[in-house]
Formats: C-alpha cells, sequence, structure tokens
C-alpha cells in the first residue's frame, strides 16, 4: 500500500466539471478531508471546456444554471444575458474554483486510466496518463454524462483535404470566417452551431438525418432590475427550482393539453413560442407533452405549422418538418428556422439523399452533387454515461471491470453507488434524475458528502451498495420511462444513438423534487440499500 503526503488522499475525484468542483469543495471545505481532483483537460470545466464551438451556450436560463451552494460568487455575478455562454460559463467555474482556493487541489493534463479497489486494505489505486499512482479510500466519479464524443464513419475519410472536427473538441482558434463548412447533426448542439456558423461562414451545407423541433430560445439581455429580483429572492427562488420536475426555474404546468378548447390551446403554445426556450415549450405548457399522444401530437403541429410559416422554400420547410413524436430532449436555440432563408445556407435531407463518401474536396451524396467544404464539422453528439467511464479500466470486488457489471446496461442506486464497487460514488451516474443538470448535481453531491461524512464517523468505513438495491432502483427507473414517450424516439438519452446499440434506460424521469424526496427517505431509514462495514470480517464477497 501506498501511503505517502503526495500520493495517498482520503478521496480522489475525477472530473473537474461542475460535479468535480463542487464534490472537492465539499469533501475538501467542508468534511475536512484530504482530497485531490484529477481531469485531463488543461483547464476547469469540463463540459465547458470542450465544446467550445461557435454558438455554445447553455439553454437553460442563466439563473439556475449555476450553483446555489455558492451564493457568493453569484452576489457578484452580474450576468446580463438570459442564457450564458461557453467563454462566461468558463469564467463563472473558474471564478467558484477560485473563491474556494480549489486549484491547489487540483491536477490538470492528467486522465485516469485505471482504478482498483483493494479488497484487503479498502484503498483505490489510481494510476493515471501521465505514469503517476495515487491512492485513496473515497473514489468519486464527477466523469459527466455527455464526454465522450461520436464521430460516425463515414467511407473516404482519409481523402478529404480540408478539415474535420467535433463540436465536444473544438479547437479554441479554429475560425469560420470566409469557409465553405459542412455540418452533420441537428441536436441541441447542431442548432446552436448552425445559427452561428450561418453568420460567420462563406456558405453553410447542413446535412440533416432527422428534422428537429427546435422552439425559439428567446435570447436577449436581461435586466439589472430582473438580476436584483433573483438576488433578493434566492433562497425562494432556489427552493422552488429543488421542488420542481425539471428544475428550469419556470412554473411547470399542472394542466393536460386535451383538457382545454383547441383555441386556448393555440394561445398557450404561442404565448410560449413568444417567451422561448425547449424546457418550458415542453413542460411549461401543458403538464402531459412527453406523455400523452394526443397532447404531444398537439406541440408537434403547432412547430411543424410555425416551420411552414417561416421557411420561404416550401420544399425546404418539408424537409424541416419533423415527423418523429415530440420526444427527444427538447431543443431551443433563436432564430433556428429562420436561418435557412439565408442566401448561403442550404440542406440536405439524408434520409432522401445520403452521404455516399468523403472525397478530397468535400462531401459527396447519393444524387451525384459534391458538396465542396473546407471545414467539415460533426455535431454527432455522445456515447452517453457508458462512454465517460469506457474510458478507464475501473476494477471492484473480485477483480470484476464496471464494463462486466454494465455488461447488460449502466445500471446504479439511485444514481450514486454501483454494486461491486465499494467507497466508489458517481456524480450523474446511470438513472440520476433527468432535468436542468446543475441542481441535480448540487442533490448528488450533497447528498455523497452527507453519506461520506457519516461513514467517517464510524471506524473502517467501507460503504457500499447492493445488486437488491440496485436492481430494484434500475425497476423504478424503467418503469417511469415506459410511461413518457421519450422511450418511443431514438436518442441519446436512451443510449440509442450509437449504431446498433440497444435502447437502455440511463436516468430517472420522476423528476428532481420526487429523486430528492427519495434520497432523504433512504438517508432517514439508514441509508437504506447501503452496507456499511465497520468490521472488515463482515464484508460480503
Ligand atoms: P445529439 O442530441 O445526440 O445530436 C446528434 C445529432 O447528430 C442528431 O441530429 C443526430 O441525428 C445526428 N447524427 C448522429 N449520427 C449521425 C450520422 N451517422 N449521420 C448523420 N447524422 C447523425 O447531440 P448534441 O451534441 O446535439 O446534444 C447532446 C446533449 O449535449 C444535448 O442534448 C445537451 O444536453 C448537451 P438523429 O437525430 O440521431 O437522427
Amino acid at each position: 500500500m501506498i501511503d505517502n503526503d503526495k500520493t495517498h488522499f482520503d478521496a480522489i475525484v475525477i472530473g473537474t466539471g461542475f460535479a468535480g468542483i463542487y464534490m472537492l469543495h465539499k469533501l475538501r471545505n467542508e468534511l475536512g478531508l484530504k482530497v485531490r481532483a484529477f481531469d485531463k483537460a488543461s483547464g476547469v470545466g469540463g463540459t465547458w471546456y470542450w465544446n467550445k464551438y461557435p454558438g455554445a451556450r447553455a439553454d437553460t436560463e442563466s439563473f439556475v444554471y449555476r450553483y446555489s451552494f455558492d451564493k457568493e460568487t453569484s452576489e457578484g455575478w452580474d450576468w446580463r444575458n438570459r442564457y450564458v455562454d461557453q467563454p462566461e460559463m468558463l469564467g463563472y467555474l473558474q471564478a467558484v474554483v477560485d473563491r474556494h482556493g480549489l486549484a491547489k487541489d487540483i491536477q490538470l493534463k492528467t486522465g485516469i486510466d485505471s482504478a482498483v479497489f483493494d479488497e484487503i486494505h479498502h484503498i483505490w489505486t489510481l494510476t493515471t496518463s501521465t505514469g503517476e499512482l495515487f491512492t485513496a479510500r473515497y473514489l468519486v466519479n464527477a466523469v459527466g454524462v455527455l464526454s465522450k464524443i461520436v464521430i460516425p464513419q463515414i467511407p473516404g475519410r482519409d481523402k478529404f483535404q480540408g478539415q474535420i472536427v467535433h463540436t465536444g473538441a473544438w479547437p479554441a482558434d479554429l475560425s469560420l470566417e470566409g469557409k465553405r463548412v459542412g455540418v452533420i447533426g441537428t441536436g441541441s448542439t447542431g442548432v446552436q452551431f448552425i445559427c452561428a456558423a450561418s453568420k460567420l461562414a462563406l456558405h453553410l451545407t447542413v446535412f440533416q438525418r432527422s428534422a428537429q423541433f427546435c422552439v425559439p430560445a428567446g435570447s436577449r439581455q436581461v435586466s439589472e432590475a430582473y438580476v436584483a429580483e433573483y438576488k433578493n429572492n434566492f433562497e425562494q427562488i432556489w427552493d422552488g427550482i429543488r421542488n420542481s420536475r425539471i428544475a428550469c426555474g419556470f412554473e411547470e404546468s399542472g394542466v393536460s393539453a386535451m383538457s382545454v378548447s383547441e383555441e386556448e390551446r393555440q394561445k398557450v403554445f404561442e404565448h410560449h413560442w413568444e417567451i422561448g426556450n425547449g424546457f418550458r415549450f415542453m413542460f411549461g405548457t401543458f403538464s402531459d407533452i412527453a406523455v400523452d399522444p394526443a397532447a404531444n401530437q398537439a406541440a408537434s403541429d403547432f412547430i411543424r405549422a410555425k416551420i411552414r410559416q417561416i421557411v420561404k422554400d416550401p420544399e425546404t420547410a418539408r424537409k424541416l418538418c419533423p415527423t418523429d413524436l415530440y420526444a427527444k430532449r427538447p431543443v431551443c436555440t433563436n432564430d433556428y428556422y429562420e436561418t435557412y432563408n439565408l442566401p448561403n445556407v442550404s440542406l440536405v435531407s439524408l434520409p432522401e439523399n445520403p452521404i455516399k463518401e468523403l472525397t478530397a474536396n468535400g462531401v459527396l451524396t447519393e444524387d451525384g452533387v459534391e458538396h465542396k467544404l473546407d471545414l467539415l464539422v460533426f455535431a454527432t453528439g455522445f456515447e452517453t454515461v457508458e462512454g465517460s467511464y469506457n474510458q478507464m479500466e475501473i476494477r471492484g470486488r473480485g477483480g470484476e471491470t464496471l464494463q462486466h457489471h454494465w455488461k447488460d446496461a449502466p445500471s446504479s442506486y439511485l444514481g450514486v453507488a454501483t454494486a461491486g464497487f465499494p467507497n466508489m460514488f458517481m456524480v450523474l451516474g446511470p438513472n440520476s434524475a433527468f432535468s436542468n443538470l446543475p441542481p441535480s448535481i448540487e442533490s448528488q453531491v450533497e447528498w455523497i458528502g452527507e453519506l461520506i461524512g457519516w461513514a467517517e464517523g464510524e471506524s473502517t468505513p467501507v460503504i457500499e451498495t447492493t445488486r437488491e438495491a440496485e436492481e430494484a432502483w434500475t425497476a423504478t427507473c424503467k418503469e417511469i420511462a415506459a410511461y413518457t414517450l421519450f422511450p418511443k424516439v431514438k436518442s441519446w438519452i436512451f443510449g440509442e444513438n450509437i449504431d446498433g446499440r440497444s435502447s437502455r434506460v440511463l436516468f430517472y424521469f420522476g423528476g428532481l423534487a420526487g429523486y430528492r424526496a427519495k434520497l432523504r427517505e433512504v438517508a432517514d431509514a439508514d441509508y437504506e440499500g447501503f452496507i456499511l462495514h465497520s468490521d472488515p470480517s463482515s464484508m460480503v464477497a
């Protein structure tokens, strides 16, 4: 066992995005543990470090896409835009790191290659990409849900003479000015990129596999009075957010779409279209858009009518009209459909005209047209949850790898722990709450911190969840997901964006308030579903 001042820690945190930063603060500054956080990036920020593509910004509002634990940084943070953009987000996270003096315990440019649990000494041993070895009693994975980028295989990739990039690994110095740009992907990243790129590129060609339901974001500057009101009602606003389903800071509707007249329904949709925001449109208009097929159809019809009204060329409008259910992660950005009226933007509908191959000059489609490009951008998403963990070799009891434990699908108890991996926790592990992520992250960090604090009061604390608890939580998540329309459409939410991967439940769809109530219930029942070994001889095999 390695036990020296520089390499042994009470806890190691992997990742320094929203989750890792707060976890480090919680364990080190509040619990008084000796902690180190690692990140393979050269700066903190996680997702917000890597996703530097033009147009990158949060699409939940600035006042909810932040920490509530750090009132002081928020107090001094006079944001001016309804949505925080990527540079401002990084600035905010760096300010939190600075305020809490966290930098000295963050080791950047260091990936974790493996983490192995020693069953005799109850210690995790980690090896890094820099060839170092570290040990810790607790291991917390704060590696994100959407970190591992996906680039589809397209024939002829090596022939293309231009540049290829993924939005999730955007080089900071890459400019679009004067370039012929192609983009594959119209998810929430794609729509942001498309709008920004249309204003910068000489020409933009959008290669669309699925048409997207996109509502206006309603991006605008906010007034000083608006910011002051938030600051004056900080606690009350955050209480409301924690007690809501989606945690986006707007009032979620309790009215079902079909319970009102057609005229009223259109009025509500129109009102929310004007206000803007994707989650608000899906959950603020009516209570059952994501649950009831008729309600879903009404919302879809409304958006399709908007597309036909906005897009001048009827053929382009036809291609842009989605035919699926409105049941992917709701997407918003300003002027998405208007962008297709610009003379420098063209649309290729891939189901009708697939990509044949990449050539030296660009993309050749089945109709024989070669779309000449200087830059091809993949906005093709991420390998949800598993991708973040599969990059490391994590071994728990009996040397079992996490990949093996999750061979059918990733699973967990409450999204924070998985059986056979003692003293290992996850922030946003599989089957965490589907909501605006910062409040979800805070709920888990605080709960994990409480659990570790509780266990620290015991001698030789080893905490692990049971297979029964994990199976029961997985079953609950499956049951709730099946009640919604989300699994009926292929998307990253169910891991189905990866070719050949079957649908798996990766989120708890019962809402953040329900999730937090469950966390409280488990804690109040002396952490039911966890075993706390105060005597090593009582360890389960
Ligand atoms: P998404 O939402 O997974 O979107 C990926 C997009 O790329 C989507 O339009 C896909 O089409 C498209 N795609 C993926 N593979 C291909 C291939 N092989 N050919 C053509 N088009 C393809 O990723 P985002 O980065 O936009 O968003 C991920 C989340 O990150 C986002 O929701 C936020 O929460 C943050 P499809 O719809 O699958 O037909």
